[in-house]
């Protein structure tokens, strides 16, 4: 747990978040300026900073992030597809730094991204 990290103070319920899953490792809420009609932030609780700073040792927490994404896009009827985004660091977009997972979907997603 990171003070200085929205991502870790909202996994403290110390900022609101419109949380839609949490468990011991990982949590869910809903993107504050939504891209697509479902757009979601997936996170673990342990503050690591990007994907570039995963490693071996994160594999169970990584697990449970994508069984997480698998039973949230169910859950949001995304039948016909979604998409699955991390941006790791500002060149790429990430504009926080914790990691986490955009789970988008209920609309067609076009290939290149901006
Ligand atoms: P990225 O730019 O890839 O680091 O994604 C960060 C996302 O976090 C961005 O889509 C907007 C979202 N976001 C930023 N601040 C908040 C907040 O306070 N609450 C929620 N729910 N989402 C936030």
């Amino acid at each position: 747990m990171s003070r200085d990290c929205l991502f870790c103070r909202i996994a403290a319920h110390d900022l609101d978040g419109d949380i839609v899953f949490e468990s011991e490792d990982v949590l869910a809420f809903r993107d504050i300026n939504p891209q697509a009609p479902t757009h979601i932030l997936v996170i673990p609780r342990e503050h690591i900073p990007s994907a570039h700073e995963v490693s071996s040792a994160h594999a169970g927490v990584l697990a449970q992030m994508y069984a997480l994404t698998s039973k949230l896009a169910d859950d949001e009827g995304l039948s016909e597809g979604y998409r699955l985004v991390s941006n790791v660091g500002p060149a790429a977009g990430e504009s926080v730094p914790h990691l986490h997972m955009h789970l988008m979907g209920g609309r067609t997603m076009t290939w290149p991204p901006g």
